[in-house]
């Protein structure tokens, strides 16, 4: 099987004979997976869900009718890496869905996915209007054949479009495989989201933190519970684990800088997302305080605050309602005056004109928090990730 990792790995070429373009999709290939609530059988005897169960992050994936899904973990039916999507359907239809995504420009867009089978599958978009959603009329129908091919979707996104969803669906009696999807427009950047590597310290690192040694108890305050993994254990090499009253911290004001930065970390929670409790993941505790956290909604949230007060704070609702427990995951959040962002496993799930930044932070930063495992953690002062949204809209006039 390990033979089959060496074959040439196919890239589609690029639309329009351009220059290939950033994809934004941080999990085109369905590689980086989780595994689904558990099923009450599987959390009576304690059984993991078998891999072909495991859901494809950052995508919603549904069917209804007499549809099925699943993402199997088979390089044989696989277009690249070990992962695709294989969709049935008789009656009814299988959903594939990625966004929001923002529109910061009146560009076109172009989707490609591949994918192979009998049936069809079509591409369509769905923007946000300012209420509800509305699907666009630009449709992609594809007759799908033995071989893989490019169901393709181009389209100007329609005026005052600041939002939309891409939506990959089966259409009547379908067994289709999908891998290999791609969404861009031009000039589109690559963000680097998640890092497929450990990652290093440079001039604007206030802080970074590989937890490969114990922390250095002279900038450091370590309550016990807090250990090393063993090497392999965190997500690049060893981690940190935070036990029960585990509890590490530092100096805010030699660490962060509340006018703009980045904070960027893995963690694993030991504890499923719903749990009901809020875990701090890197925050500044107290009225002047800086939060990056899963809240006790399930909420994944960034943002300052002064006098208890929220300041510029963003969050994405119920986004860790579904995490299960033992899943290395990858935050992000990036400020400054203009715009601050929230990323997670390389999505942007949250973002903001204009926050209002602190001005005064409290003293500590604190790390992590009990149930937590953390690796990589890097503290910046300015903005390393950013991805272009649509312009501020004017404040509504009275009157
Ligand atoms: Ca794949």
């Amino acid at each position: 099987m390990m033979g089959l990792w060496l074959l040439p790995v196919a890239v589609f070429p690029a639309s329009s004979g351009a220059l290939a373009q950033a994809n934004l999709l941080p999990n085109p290939s369905f590689e980086l997976v989780e595994p689904p609530p558990p099923t009450p059988a599987e959390a009576a005897s304690g059984a993991p869900a078998p891999a072909e169960h495991w859901l494809p992050r950052t995508w919603n994936v549904w069917a209804d009718g007499e549809a099925a899904w699943q993402c199997p973990d088979d390089p044989l039916q696989a277009r690249t890496g070990r992962r695709c999507l294989h969709a049935q359907a008789s009656r009814g239809a299988c959903y594939l869905r990625y966004g929001p995504m923002p529109v910061p420009s009146d560009l076109p867009w172009t989707v490609e996915v591949q994918c192979h089978g009998h049936g069809r599958v079509v591409a369509g978009a769905i923007k946000a209007a300012k209420t509800r959603w509305v699907r666009l009329p630009e449709e992609s129908v594809l007759d799908l054949a033995d071989q893989w091919q490019a169901l393709q979707l181009d389209f100007p996104p329609p005026t005052e479009c600041r939002e939309w969803l891409l939506e990959v669906a089966t259409r009547g009696p379908t067994e289709a495989w999908i891998d290999d999807a791609s969404v861009t427009y031009p000039g589109l950047q690559p963000l680097g989201l998640p890092p497929d590597h450990a990652l290093t310290r440079d001039e604007h690192t206030l802080v970074y933190l590989p937890f490969e040694e114990p922390l250095n108890e002279d900038a450091f305050f370590v309550k016990p519970e807090v250990a090393l993994l063993e090497p392999g254990e965190g997500r690049f090499g060893r981690g940190l684990r935070f036990g029960p009253e585990g509890y590490v911290a530092c100096s805010a004001d030699e660490h962060l800088n509340a006018r703009s930065g980045t904070v960027e970390v893995w963690v694993k929670t030991l504890f499923p997302g719903n749990d009901g409790v809020s875990h701090n993941l890197v925050g500044v505790p107290g009225p002047e305080g800086m939060v990056l956290c899963k809240d006790q909604y399930g909420h994944v949230a960034f943002g300052f605050s002064s006098g208890w007060v929220p300041l510029g704070h963003i969050y994405a609702d119920g986004y860790a309602n579904s995490w299960q427990p033992g899943v290395w995951r990858h935050l992000a959040a990036c400020w400054d005056e203009q715009l601050m962002q929230l990323f997670v496993d390389g999505k942007l799930i949250a973002w903001a004109h204009a926050p209002r930044l602190s001005r005064a932070l409290g003293p500590e930063l604190a790390i992590g928090s009990p149930g937590l495992e953390v690796d990589d953690l890097r503290i910046s002062d300015c903005v390393r990730y950013r991805l272009p949204v649509p312009p501020a809209e004017a404040p509504a006039r009275s009157g």
